[in-house]
Parts: structure tokens; sequence; C-alpha cells
């Protein structure tokens, strides 16, 4: 608490000095334990000045995905109004799906700086190098059928590609239903699970792992990140909040029953659609035009026999 306090009293003087006197005074805290915070938040990686005379100066803060920066100036209404972050873990979703299941508010998140299991579907693995991407997962109670649920997937991925796309000059595209692709490479996937009963659901985890700074050579064949794509490094913490904001713009909207709207845009930012697909889920494949995405979050294959085929999950590839 407190060092959130003299770090949001640096941010708001960041031109000029902050006199120790002042900075003890409006924390009602003496000197000496001001000067403990301050080297705590050293610690920590802040770099701060300390001048004889003029007092502290906050110079930088530390590449770090914590509460603190997170929260700075968030302004959300429901998504990160609590934020649990972690050096390492297995998989945020396995933390998050216990918070859950403890009563955790909608809204928190849980967010690390590597993972050592993380999931992606179908048990199929997430690699998460350390501090390079940023891997979370938001608890949700959402209103809704168990089988509404993907559309869940399709506003989360809208709010990654919308991101993307405002934080840089990168056309990122989404591939139904949970990846967002950059020159066709995988940036970022979403693994979105719930726990429910047969009419209700109790809550919705959902999990997104991007590669902002990622070096290519640490990641599998076909994904890419960020930098390795516009050559330039990007704030993770920036990044990070900026889908926050953006997922809880999404998420109000679908709430709201404005679901048609989130539908439209998430197909403005496809790249699926019109193509011939096949789209594989554990053995089954099947083939046909991708030409449309419904209400629920479902793709709608013409099949070649001229039919339409509702298809509710799978990989897609595109073939022409
Ligand atoms: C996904 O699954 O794309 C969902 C990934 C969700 C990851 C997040 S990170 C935070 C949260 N905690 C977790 O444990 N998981 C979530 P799927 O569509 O099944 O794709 C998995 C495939 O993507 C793998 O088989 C690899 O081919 C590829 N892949 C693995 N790591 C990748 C990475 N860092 N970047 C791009 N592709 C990757």
């Amino acid at each position: 608490m407190l060092d959130e306090k003299i770090l949001n009293y640096f941010k708001k003087h960041e031109e000029g000095y902050v006199s120790g006197e002042e900075l003890s005074q409006e924390l009602d805290i003496s000197r000496a334990a001001l000067w403990k915070h301050i080297e705590n938040l050293r610690s920590e990686g802040y770099e701060i000045e300390a001048f004889p005379h003029l007092g502290y100066r906050l110079i930088s803060i530390p590449d770090r995905l914590t509460e603190i920066e997170l929260k700075y100036q968030l302004k959300t209404e429901i998504i990160g109004r609590k934020i649990y972050s972690y050096e390492q873990t297995a998989s945020t979703n396995d933390i998050a799906c216990v918070l859950a299941m403890h009563g955790e508010k909608q809204g928190s998140i849980v967010i690390a700086e590597s993972q050592t299991a993380g999931r992606g579907r179908m048990s199929r693995k997430w690699i998460s190098p350390k501090s390079k991407g940023a891997y979370f997962s938001v608890i949700l109670r959402p209103d809704i059928l168990p089988r509404e649920v993907s559309s869940i997937t399709l506003f989360s991925a809208l709010s990654v590609a919308k991101t993307v796309r405002e934080m840089t000059d990168l056309n990122a595209f989404i591939k139904w239903p949970n990846d967002v692709l950059i020159n066709n490479q995988k940036i970022c996937g979403i693994l979105t699970e719930m726990n429910a009963e047969t009419d209700k659901i109790n809550f919705v985890i959902i999990g997104i792992g991007i590669n902002i700074n990622t070096s290519k050579d640490a990641l599998p064949k076909g994904a890419t990140s960020i930098l390795e794509e516009s050559g330039k490094e990007v704030s993770r913490l920036d990044m990070a909040r900026s889908i926050f904001r953006n997922l809880d713009k999404y998420y109000r909207l679908f709430k709201a029953g404005r679901i048609g709207e989130i539908i439209r845009e998430y197909k403005e930012l496809s790249n699926f659609l019109g193509t011939r697909v096949q789209v594989s889920y554990h053995d089954a494949k099947i083939e046909g035009y991708a030409v449309d995405v419904d209400k629920e979050g479902a793709l709608i294959l013409r099949m070649d026999s001229g039919l339409n085929e509702r298809v509710l999950a799978g990989d897609v590839t595109m073939l022409r």
C-alpha cells in the first residue's frame, strides 16, 4: 500500500524532485521509514535518484508485470480490479480456477512472468519464455448458458488483435476461434475454460498468452512476436493494460447483449472468412468454405453439398 502511494506520488511529480520531508509528511511516516521503502522499491528494480537538498526522483520502473504497475491508471470497471502477479507459475489458468472455486470476484486476473506448464487446448503446451510476453488468466462470471461460452473466446481474441493494431503498425488478424496472427504466424493463443452445470455457468477462465518481446528462437515453429514483426520492443506493461481495457470494453458490450457489434468487429479482423478451410477436431476433419461466425461463436462452413455446417470447436487450416 505505502509503496504504491510513494510511486503514485512520484508519478504525479515526474517533472521535478520530491522532497523527503514533504513525502514523509504526506504519508505520515518517519524519514527513516520512507528511506526503507525507497530502498525496498530499488531492490525491486525501480530506479530512484536521491539528491541532497533536492529530494527523490523516479527515473524508471522495472519491466515487470506487477499489480501496482498494471493497475496504474487502468480505469476499467470489471477487468483487473484485483491482480495477482507471480514470478513463475505452473499455469495461470490453474491458479485462477482455484481462486474462482473459492469465490473470487469476476474481473480478477492472475498473471505470471513465466509458466512451467502453460497449456493450450487439448493438452497442448504453451511456451512461456520468462519476462518476454504476457501470460494471464481472467476470471469471469457471465450470466449465459454453457453453449454460449465460445463467444467469450471471440471477444478475447478481438481485444488482443485490437490492442496490437492500436499500439503498433502491425496488421493483426484473428483465426477462428482463438488465435491472433501477424503475417500468418501466431502471436497469441487463448484458452477458455469453464466450470458449469447443465444450464448455468459458475465461472469462466480466459487464459491469454501473447508473445511481445520474444525472440523467435524461443518459440515453436509457426510462432512470432511483436518484436520480431515490428523490429521494436514494446512495453509489456502498456500492452497488458491495453488488453485489459479492451477486454473490459468488450465484456461490458457482451453483458449488455450487444454481441452483434462484437461479431461484426471480429469478422472485420478475421482472415479466414471467404477462404476454403479444413477444420480438425481430434481425429475428425471436415472441409468447406468459411462463410460466417454466428452469435454463439460457431464457425459456419458451406460444404460442397451446398449445405451449411455449424462447427463449435477445432483447428482451422486455410487451404487457399
Ligand atoms: C492456445 O492453444 O493457443 C491457447 C494458449 C493459451 C495460453 C495461455 S497463457 C496464460 C494461460 N495459462 C495457460 O496455461 N494457458 C493460457 P492451442 O490453440 O491449442 O495452441 C497450442 C499450440 O500453439 C501449441 O501446440 C504450439 O504449436 C503453439 N504454441 C505454443 N506456444 C506458443 C507460443 N508461445 N506462441 C505461439 N504459438 C505457440
